[in-house]
């Protein structure tokens, strides 16, 4: 494995950062996911792009272009002779000192991790569908710290994953300040009610997920009429389907929230075929190396 930090490879043991980078003491730092399949990096460019808006939004300088950026990645898929691939891309505020002062950091690292395999749910629960549950941490509110932002710290739906687990989980459904649904603690989530596809718009709690969009843009695309609008636990308790997304899970169905069986307790109609063009997507989309 070939890991890339700022502008050399390394193996993985020899792949360190320092103790007094504050994407470590503080979280101070963005990050993506990204998946490339048969080649392809997925959605690189939207990756980039949200990359730099969190970047922007924190007034951390990324120290490379976004093409130098991509050139990075393409070259890091390369050295590591992998089809398929999870990508981690991480920007951190890099070295200071113990104060929290961001001014005292030199200049922000680069690193981006190349893994064979990223499983977020055993490949069972895909057949299955996920058991979940809404916890107790509601998101993170817009006015202090926006979902929109993927930072290095993600305590706030750490803590969401431990409550699930305790609750003998697989996910955590998260709700916003207001108690409306905002999403799971790595995904995006959708409904189904009577052939309408539903999922949370991206003000409040919600990040504007990737593969939220690719999955708005394949509804389009098949005349599938699909809604950004709240949702409250009721409607979710009450819908045929319920589906969650991300890089990391892809698309993967969810048959109990809450203790209450949505649908008919299996994967729906709607989902499958969502799955299926999604995989179709993936498949034959992206930018090539
Ligand atoms: N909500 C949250 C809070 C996320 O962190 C998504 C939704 C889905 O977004 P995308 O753009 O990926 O469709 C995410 C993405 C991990 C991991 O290590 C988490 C994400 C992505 C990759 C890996 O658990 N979260």
């Amino acid at each position: 494995m070939k890991i890339y930090i700022n502008g050399k490879f390394y193996d993985k043991d020899n792949a360190k950062v320092s103790v007094f980078d504050h994407g470590l003491l503080y979280g101070d730092g963005v990050f993506e996911g990204i998946r490339s399949y048969n080649c392809r990096v997925f959605k690189l460019n939207e990756h980039i792009d949200r990359l730099f808006e969190s970047a922007h939004s924190i007034m951390l300088k990324i120290p490379l272009t976004k093409e130098q950026l991509i050139k990075a990645v393409l070259s890091t898929l390369k050295a590591n002779k992998l089809d398929n691939a999870y990508i981690r891309l991480v920007v951190t505020r890099g070295i200071g000192d113990l104060g929290l002062d961001p001014r005292k950091c030199d200049q922000g690292s680069v690193i981006i991790i190349i893994a064979d395999k990223m499983a977020l749910y055993p490949e069972k629960l895909y057949r299955q569908g996920l058991v979940i549950v809404t916890v107790p941490t509601v998101r993170n509110l817009p006015e202090a710290l926006n979902p929109q932002i993927k930072s290095l710290n993600y305590l706030n739906n750490i803590l969401a994953k431990i409550e699930a687990a305790n609750a003998g989980c697989d996910e955590a459904i998260m709700l916003d300040s207001l108690g409306y649904v905002a999403e799971c603690t790595g995904d995006n989530i959708f409904v189904v009610k009577n052939g309408h596809l539903y999922t949370p718009p991206q003000c409040m709690g919600t990040l504007r997920g990737i593969t939220r969009d690719s999955i708005l843009e394949i509804a389009r695309k098949n005349k599938i009429s699909a809604h950004e609008h709240v949702i409250t636990r009721h409607e979710v308790y009450i819908s045929d389907e319920c589906f969650l997304t991300g890089t990391a899970a892809e698309v993967i169905p969810v048959v109990k929230v809450d203790g209450r069986v949505i649908g008919q307790g299996k994967p729906g109609k709607l989902t499958l075929s969502l799955m299926k063009k999604f995989k179709e997507l993936t498949a034959k989309d992206g930018v090539k190396y």
